[in-house]
């Protein structure tokens, strides 16, 4: 049977030095991003399917408790320490494993696929042999950050312009700029 492999899609918010992180926390606060966020990952055509949130051990626990786990989305955390996963929440031991969990296992519960981070999960959904998209907000400011989005190569994605349910243009809040991106490669 010829089947389209699954599209991965990477959500993330990355400041000029494409920063993403400081001390286990979000380095800024920016309300419409987060909206974005929360949207994008939520948000089903069909109504009797979820989207699946994938996220390291740190991300996960980067999370507010009151919002994790990530209301009306299937949440997998990736460690390999953790041993009992809190309600409603399922541990993969690997990347590979938690996209198996998603194919076998829960595969007509589930719509899409979002990667949340960090910085290694991230790398595992690019260097892997699956379509990825990537939801890119690029705050135009600089932090002090200590954990990086990896580089990805420019010549494989391309830029996909107006993307549904993505605002166009600069946005500002409290002073900072920032644009959202949308880039996909096929594999
Ligand atoms: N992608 C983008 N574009 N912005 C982000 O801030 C972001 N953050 C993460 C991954 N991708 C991102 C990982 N960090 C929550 C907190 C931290 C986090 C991801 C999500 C969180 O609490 N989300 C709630 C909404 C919280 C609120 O409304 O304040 C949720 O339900 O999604």
């Amino acid at each position: 049977m010829s089947q389209t492999k699954s599209t991965l899609n990477l959500v993330v918010a990355a400041c000029k030095s494409r920063g993403i992180g400081k001390n286990g926390q979000l380095p800024w606060r920016i309300r419409k991003d987060m909206d974005f966020f929360k949207k994008i990952t939520m948000e089903t055509k069909d109504p009797d399917k979820k989207n699946v949130v994938i996220m390291g051990r740190k991300t996960w626990f980067s999370i507010p408790e009151k919002f994790r786990p990530l209301p009306k989305r299937i949440n997998i955390v990736l460690s390999r320490e953790m041993k009992e996963a809190p309600p409603g929440v399922y541990i993969a031991r690997s990347f590979d494993e938690a996209i198996t969990m998603v194919n076998k296992d829960l595969s007509d519960k589930v719509e899409s696929i979002y990667i949340i981070g960090g910085s290694s999960i991230y790398k595992a959904a690019m260097d892997s042999d699956y379509n990825i998209r990537i939801f890119l907000t690029k705050i135009l400011a600089d932090y002090d950050c200590d954990t990086f989005l990896p580089q990805f190569d420019e010549n494989l994605y391309k830029i996909i312009e107006n993307y549904e349910g993505v605002p166009t243009g600069t946005q500002t809040e409290k002073d900072i700029d920032f644009i959202f991106e949308v880039y996909e490669k096929k594999v």
